[in-house]
């Protein structure tokens, strides 16, 4: 038996974590794995890094691996039938050739991944959107996600990623934690914010549910949810009222304080007490903690972003950072602690409308100049282009067919599980004239494909994740892929070549290199430093091993923005689109599940993780809503907003709020996107996934239910080609 170690990145958050795994070479079989030193995670991992790489065996749990290539050749309607590459490559480029030449470019849309692929494959995706198709309508997940924290930063400071990095957490003197539940969404991050308290650290934590930050927190404010802005607002106008502020700072450093000053001084702590119901002492205790501090941190996660006011808030958070001078220095400034395990990375490789890779704008002439010559193409697209969340306005809202979307092009992204108002989506995807699904398993989007693209997975491939943190770290393979499938980056140029717009490489260190050459803030990133340094934090300028990365940005008080000056912004609160009413007297925040991820296609086929939580999922309640309700703990109830209904089981916990439900967006049955809502922030058209108005009812017959619960498990498999003895609930 020939034994092998392989070094590389979890797959799943993106805290980054190292792990060491121990393969058999010749049975193509993992041994072991093991957490080892990295720069964010020390020597720890969490359950995901421990027990998340199974899938990699198929064992079919869930849903399946893609093994080959499918088609409906027959059109829409007819039966998905697996063919060769040829064939497949060759299906796709025609479809999307005739949609491009009958409705434009601008008639394609292209979703790409923050997950397994890694960055050298998005590259190349926006490179294809851009330079073959001819249009900016590319975007990722992003857009669901921390999108209102990239739009909000760069308005303000003019850089949307961490400021700061993960292990400088633990040095903090004041954690402002804000919408971010660390430990379930980052237990590795988690670990640092519990040393920053041994250490003696005073923790802030606004979250309306007592999560494990507000256990251990010395001040937890549990606001009314939706209610962030009223409270941001108003502890800038305690630290203004009580001269807590850096006059030097913002003297030296900012602009538009006195726009900011004005309308905060609107917000004093007892109107602000009033809409989010805490007492106004606390929100004057928590503002002097985090002004008396040069060394006080703001983390924020989708509490903050997920809502219609998300940029604002994130201004306002990026403001009180500017208010207090907290930037520039060691374990101080803001965190919004990016979700996925490559979602900085995939903004970072302009797999969004607005920027090429390095987050060089497509509005800027220069900037499309040096593309295109680079590219070998005339011009490039000068009109941003479409997010992602807005498809469904393209395709069902839109009454004239020269302005809809008619192709849709799904590389690692499962939008009918991830979504919002999932009937809605449904809709549009059945309604676009060629949907093409790049991905590893067969999940929930794959049942609307015209074509299916089975790809490698992560440790079957080579590549560069970016952490949270900015951080460029290795992936590697660990196992040989089975089947007949390829790596994304192969399978886009094959696509692209067929179009007419060639694109070879050798591999994935080629691509890297050429998107170091158009991308000055990560030139000097190359696979040599990566390797030798084991992670290289953005901006790195210079190839030279003088330049090692940035810990952290703004030093000195110098702002990303074109003067260098940060800007103040905020505005004036208002509450979330869709509040209870008399019909859905509940509301509905949906979160995450620690030792599940996202749609689950992989952590689902995990089976020490798919024993820890299984369908249909749960949604916690406050024990006096259970009593009212006359529910009780594992009882399958159903839950409905305006949007839908679903079956999930019930789980009374003094956590979270009266009149407040809690749901998780992992599960096919106890799917909480049937319910939420597509209400999106205007500016960076996040949804409002953390609010709408709801109900839960008590069904009477259990028995019933948990047939109910199987039927549809086993229906949604079969539909997808997995058989039914295969079928548990
Ligand atoms: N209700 C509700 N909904 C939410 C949220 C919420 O809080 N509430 N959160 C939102 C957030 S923050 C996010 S980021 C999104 C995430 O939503 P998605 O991005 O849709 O979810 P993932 O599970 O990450 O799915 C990615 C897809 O990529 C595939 N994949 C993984 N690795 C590879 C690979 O190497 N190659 C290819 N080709 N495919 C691969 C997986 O099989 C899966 O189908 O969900 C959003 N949805
Ligand atoms: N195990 C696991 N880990 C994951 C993921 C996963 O699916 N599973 N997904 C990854 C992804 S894509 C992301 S983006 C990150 C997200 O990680 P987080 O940002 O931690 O996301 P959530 O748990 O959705 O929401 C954070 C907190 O916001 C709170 N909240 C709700 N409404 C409000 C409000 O009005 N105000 C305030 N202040 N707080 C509010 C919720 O109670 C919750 O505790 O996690 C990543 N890590
Ligand atoms: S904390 Fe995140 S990166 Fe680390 S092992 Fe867990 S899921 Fe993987
Ligand atoms: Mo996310």
């Amino acid at each position: 038996m020939t034994v092998r170690q392989t070094q590389t990145t979890c797959c799943y958050c993106g805290a980054g974590c190292q792990l060491l795994f121990t393969t058999d070479v010749e049975a193509n079989k993992i041994l072991d794995v093991h957490p080892v030193q990295g720069r964010t995670n020390d020597d720890k991992a969490c359950l995901k890094g421990w027990f998340g790489w199974d899938f990699l065996n198929d064992p079919k749990i869930l849903t399946k691996r893609l093994r080959a290539p499918m088609i409906r050749k027959g059109g829409k309607g007819s039966p998905l039938e697996v063919v060769g590459w040829k064939e497949a490559i060759s299906f796709v480029a025609d479809n999307l050739t005739k949609v491009k030449a009958k409705w434009g470019p601008d008639s394609i849309m292209g979703a790409a991944s923050a997950r397994g692929p890694g960055n050298e494959p998005n590259y190349l995706m926006q490179k294809f959107m851009r330079a073959c198709v001819g249009t900016n309508n590319i975007d990722h997940c992003a857009r669901i996600c921390h999108a209102a924290s990239v739009a909000g930063s760069r308005q303000t400071i003019g850089e949307g990623a961490m400021s700061l990095s993960i292990p400088e957490i633990e040095d903090a003197e004041v954690i402002f934690n804000i919408g971010y539940n660390a430990a379930t969404s980052h237990p590795v991050v988690a670990r640092r914010i519990v040393k920053a308290r041994e250490k003696g650290a005073f923790i802030i934590c606004a979250d309306p549910r007592i999560t494990e930050t507000a256990r251990i927190s010395q001040l937890h404010l549990p606001l009314k949810g939706g209610t962030n802005l009223a409270l941001t607002n108003g502890l800038a106008n305690v630290i203004i009222q009580e001269g807590l502020e850096d006059k030097a700072f913002i003297r030296d450093h900012t602009k538009g304080y006195e726009a900011f000053r004005e309308l905060v001084l609107g917000y004093p702590p007892e109107r602000v007490g009033e809409i989010t119901g805490l007492s106004p002492d606390d929100i004057r205790l928590a503002a002097r903690r985090y002004a008396g501090s040069r060394r006080s941190v703001i983390l924020w996660g989708m509490g903050v972003t997920q809502f219609s006011q998300g940029v604002e808030v994130v201004k306002s958070l990026c403001s009180l950072a500017m208010l207090t001078g907290n930037f520039g220095r060691p374990s101080t400034g803001t965190g919004p602690v990016r979700g996925q395990n490559n979602v900085q990375g995939t903004c970072d490789m302009g797999v969004l409308p607005d920027v090429f890779p390095g987050y060089q704008s497509v509005a800027d002439p220069e900037a499309r100049a040096k593309f295109a010559k680079a590219w070998g193409v005339k011009s490039l697209p000068t009109e941003p282009g479409l997010q992602l969340t807005r498809v469904p306005e393209r395709v069902v809202h839109e009454k004239d067919p020269a302005k809809r979307i008619h192709a849709y092009y799904i590389f690692g992204e499962d939008p009918a599980q991830s979504d919002p108002d999932l009937a809605e989506l449904r809709e549009t995807l059945a309604a676009i004239d060629f949907v093409v699904v790049q991905d590893i398993f067969f999940n929930k989007t794959a049942l609307f494909a015209d074509a299916i693209l089975p790809a490698t997975s992560w440790g079957e491939h080579d590549g560069v994740y970016t952490s949270s943190d900015r951080g460029f770290q290795r992936i590697r393979k660990v196992v040989e892929p089975v089947g007949d499938i390829k790596d994304d980056w192969e399978i886009i140029c094959l696509v692209s070549t067929a179009m007419g717009y060639p694109m070879g490489y050798g591999n994935t260190e080629e691509i890297w290199n050429e998107m170091l050459d158009l991308s000055p803030k990560f030139t000097g990133a190359t696979y040599g430093k990566i390797e030798r340094q084991g992670s290289v934090q953005w901006p790195c300028l210079d190839k030279g091993p003088a330049d090692t990365g940035t810990m952290y940005l703004h030093k000195g008080g110098h702002f990303a923005t074109p003067d260098g000056r940060g800007i103040f912004g905020t505005a004036h609160y208002h509450p979330p689109t869709e509040v209870e009413n008399k019909d859905y007297p509940l509301t509905l925040c949906t979160v995450r599940e620690v030792g599940h991820y996202s749609a689950r296609t992989m952590t689902g086929n995990c089976r020490t993780l798919r024993n820890l939580e299984d369908e249909p999922g749960w949604v916690e309640m406050s024990p006096a809503d259970c009593l009212s309700l006359n529910v009780s703990a594992n009882d399958l109830v159903r839950v409905l907003s305006k949007r839908g209904a679903i079956i999930a089981r019930c789980l009374p916990t003094e956590r979270v709020r009266p009149g407040a439900v809690y749901m998780t967006y992992q599960w096919w049955i106890g799917a909480c996107n049937e319910l939420t809502i597509s209400s999106l922030d205007p500016t960076s058209r996040t949804p409002e996934y953390k609010y709408c108005a709801a109900k839960v009812e008590r069904i009477e017959d259990q028995d019933w239910a948990e047939n109910e619960v199987r039927r549809i498990y086993t229906d949604i498999r079969s539909s997808m080609g997995i058989a039914r003895e295969d079928a548990r609930a």
